[in-house]
């Protein structure tokens, strides 16, 4: 097939920067009309910095707009940031957190419909079509993995598994029985499955070629990992309740970055600390402003997540730029004795040792004394739990040193059994920060 048949909307998709650039423009001057005169909230903000509707008349205005903050979501929930009347809202999504109170988006029918084509394009870039069986174990609710990734295999017209998350077992017996050829979990579950299936010598009974995840930061060595054991080609998706959901972004076959639907979503790479933008190729905060959206349109969201950005046009075909792998989020990054750690880091290091160490990992984070302490558990093989003590003994010394090579602090190793850590269906917690900063 050859590279346009694999491209569900070539003219988006491939667009040319200015013919893209003079969309984004004529989009971000309706929305910011939109905001201004219906989200009190968005008059306020605007007021506050001296602009008004008429001083944006092109997408380089865009810098000259405010911040949208998940505090300010907070403060405004539930539905203090609905941009046209309830009568309008056709469903609610949203997130949990790990703290604090829920983020709730509301969506008309056209952001649903808006949102089913994002997924559709992300699926349409993996090769999948109405040929397809796509069993999602996302969980279905309010979080949007479940229902996004459904929405968008409809659009392509793909057979779709409703299964949500949970009962492993399950899982696999219909992966098995309904022929599925394409996967869609967090990858960490995904890793879960693929041992699973590997332990019941199943694999070849597979017909899956293709994995879709996303939701939680992950490593290439990971994708590799979930690559070899299932014989399938993986994907990273990725998105936020906020934006819309899974879709804001995806990796084409080259592998080299995610796409972002840039019709719809207007990215931003910024230095978080002086909200200027870092250029192309450099780490920042990733923003985004909805250029399309009409439930809860977002001017400038901080999402917190880390990443670089990319302009030049993909082997693909497509122009729509590309970010890089996301190295975690502002917040998730870890400042440990000085020194910034991210999960992600313990993860790649942990997984090019091979053998006998496993992916699962946790990290816990104390303070005693004033000083920062951190430990990492670590899964080991079962042979080799049941060897001498003066081979753990060594491995302990190795993941240590390997450890401190990769993010420049020592780290207290603890060694445990194959099925020590808890297995998430969701999205993995890979850190437990006890010192109440
Ligand atoms: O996690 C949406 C989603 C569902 C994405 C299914 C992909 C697949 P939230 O619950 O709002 O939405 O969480 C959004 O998750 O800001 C990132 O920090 C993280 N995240 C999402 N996708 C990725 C990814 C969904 N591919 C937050 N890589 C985001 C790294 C990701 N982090």
């Amino acid at each position: 097939m050859s590279v346009k048949e694999m491209i569900l909307d070539s003219k988006h998709e491939c667009m040319s920067r200015d013919e893209m650039a003079a969309l984004q423009g004529e989009r971000l001057v309706d929305l910011v009309n939109r905001v201004y005169n219906n989200v009190p909230f968005y008059t306020k903000k605007m007021k506050e910095l001296g602009v008004e509707p008429g001083d944006i008349k092109g997408i380089e205005d865009i810098v000259k707009l405010p911040f949208t903050t998940k505090e300010d979501l907070r403060n405004n929930y539930p539905f203090g940031l609905r941009a046209v009347p309830q009568s309008e809202i056709v469903r609610v999504q949203g997130t949990s957190g790990t703290t604090g109170k829920l983020t709730i988006v509301p969506y008309t029918q056209k952001d649903i419909d808006v949102w089913a084509e994002c997924v559709g394009r992300c699926m349409t870039m993996a090769g999948l079509t109405k040929e397809d069986v796509i069993h999602v174990c996302y969980g279905y609710g309010l979080f949007t993995g479940g229902l996004g990734m459904d929405f968008g295999a409809r659009r392509i017209g793909a057979m779709t598994v409703p299964m949500s998350a949970g009962n492993t077992q399950r899982q696999i017996m219909c992966m098995e029985d309904f022929g599925a050829t394409a996967l869609t979990c967090t990858p960490s579950y995904a890793l879960h499955l693929a041992e699973t299936i590997t332990e019941m010598g199943k694999v070849d009974d597979m017909k899956l070629k293709v994995g879709i995840h996303g939701a939680e930061p992950w490593t290439e060595e990971m994708r590799k990992k979930i690559e070899d054991i299932l014989h399938i080609e993986c994907f990273d998706i990725y998105g936020l309740c906020e934006i819309t959901g899974p879709g804001v972004a995806m990796d084409c076959k080259q592998h080299n970055g995610l796409h972002i639907n840039h019709d719809f979503f207007y990215p931003e790479v910024l230095d978080p600390v002086t909200n200027e933008s870092v250029g192309d190729n450099n780490l920042g905060e990733l923003v985004f402003t909805t250029l399309v959206k009409e439930g809860m349109p977002l001017l400038r969201y901080r999402t917190k997540d880390l990443t670089s950005i990319d302009h030049t046009t993909c082997e693909c075909g497509r122009t729509t730029p590309r970010i890089s792998k996301f190295k975690g989020r502002t917040d998730d990054m870890k400042v440990i004795r000085g020194v910034n750690v991210f999960p992600t880091q313990v993860e790649t290091a942990l997984l090019s040792m091979g053998g006998d160490i496993s992916n699962h990992y946790m990290m816990i984070v104390d303070r005693e004394n004033n000083t920062d302490k951190l430990t990492v558990m670590v899964e080991v093989n079962e042979n080799l739990f049941s060897d001498e003590i003066s081979k753990l003994n060594d491995l302990k010394k190795k993941v240590g040193a390997k450890l401190k090579q990769a993010l420049g602090i020592s780290a207290e190793i603890k060694l445990v059994e194959p099925k020590t850590i808890q297995r998430s269906e969701g999205k993995a917690v890979r850190v437990i920060d006890n010192r109440n900063l």
